[in-house]
């Protein structure tokens, strides 16, 4: 068992986990800045139900890991783990939006029926090239060498084309050896390499006018509306934790400008 966590800061014990290691790096990778605490309340911290059948049941935990720096609202892991039935990890960073930054977001899924992840700079204004140029400029090359190495992940839905940038990297592929030999030698280098050049950009991005951030913020606003209404996890959260809780998981917490 862990121990009792109180804040978004607070270290996860879950060391077995399928995704843990990406977890690992990303709060590695973070720390190079001054990281607070994001204020997030303890029913959402960790969250532990027994699920499946009476013959064949199974735990299902989920940690929520999360921080804000000076350039970044706020950044947050979940950790999702049910056994064979499910492991993911979905993280997504929101810049403050001062700073002309797109999204960092992860989406790693593994389900019975096979392994989904996506992996994108994801923009707050896709038709604005101020916005774009210059971050697409830098991660195009480096989609280009990981995204033929794996599948591609077959077409998103096309309301979701708005959100997306051509730098995703978008894959399935089914569960077994193949799979973890492409985990291990694509996804995480991949994973690392995004982050790097994401944390870059942050380090590297200035301040912007008021009436600028103003913009940028109705389309992170609307960014994040698509994103609560449209998550995909909201039917096996719902299925493990009841809709109350899961309601206000992805309204309050995980989606919450
Ligand atoms: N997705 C989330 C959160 C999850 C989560 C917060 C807590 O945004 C998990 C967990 N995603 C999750 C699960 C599935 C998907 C699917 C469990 C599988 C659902 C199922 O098969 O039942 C990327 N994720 C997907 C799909 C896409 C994405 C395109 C397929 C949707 C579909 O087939 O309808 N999620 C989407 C995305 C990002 C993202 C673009 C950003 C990189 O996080």
């Amino acid at each position: 068992m862990s121990a009792f966590r109180n804040s978004s800061l607070d270290p996860v014990n879950i060391a077995d986990w399928r995704w843990t290691p990406i977890l690992q790096l990303t709060i590695k990778a973070l720390s190079r800045f001054q990281l607070d605490p994001y204020p997030i309340p303890t029913q959402f911290l960790e969250r532990e139900e027994t699920s499946g059948s009476k013959s064949n049941p199974f735990r299902v935990r989920t940690i929520t890991w999360a921080c804000k720096t000076n350039k970044l609202r706020q950044a947050r892991a979940v950790c999702l783990h049910a056994g064979r039935s499910a492991s993911v990890f979905n993280f997504v960073i929101s810049p403050c939006p001062n700073f002309d930054l797109p999204f960092f977001g992860a989406d790693f899924v593994t389900l019975p029926s096979g392994n989904l992840l996506a992996l994108d700079f994801q923009p707050a204004l896709k038709s604005d090239k101020l916005h774009t140029d210059q971050v697409w400029n830098r991660l195009l090359p480096i989609h280009r060498r990981w995204q033929d190495l794996v599948p591609d992940g077959g077409p998103i839905p096309i309301e979701a084309e708005p959100y997306f940038s051509p730098g995703m990297l978008w894959t399935r592929f089914p569960l077994g050896n193949k799979a973890e030999e492409l985990i291990s030698s694509v996804i995480l280098p991949a994973y690392n390499e995004y982050l790097m050049l994401y944390l870059q950009l942050v380090s590297e991005s200035k301040m912007i006018s008021l009436s600028r951030s103003e913009i940028l913020k109705e389309g992170q606003k609307r960014y994040m509306k698509y994103r609560s209404e449209k998550d995909p996890a909201r039917g096996m959260l719902t299925r493990f934790y009841g809709s109350q809780w899961t309601e206000s998981y992805i309204k309050d917490v995980l989606f919450d400008l």
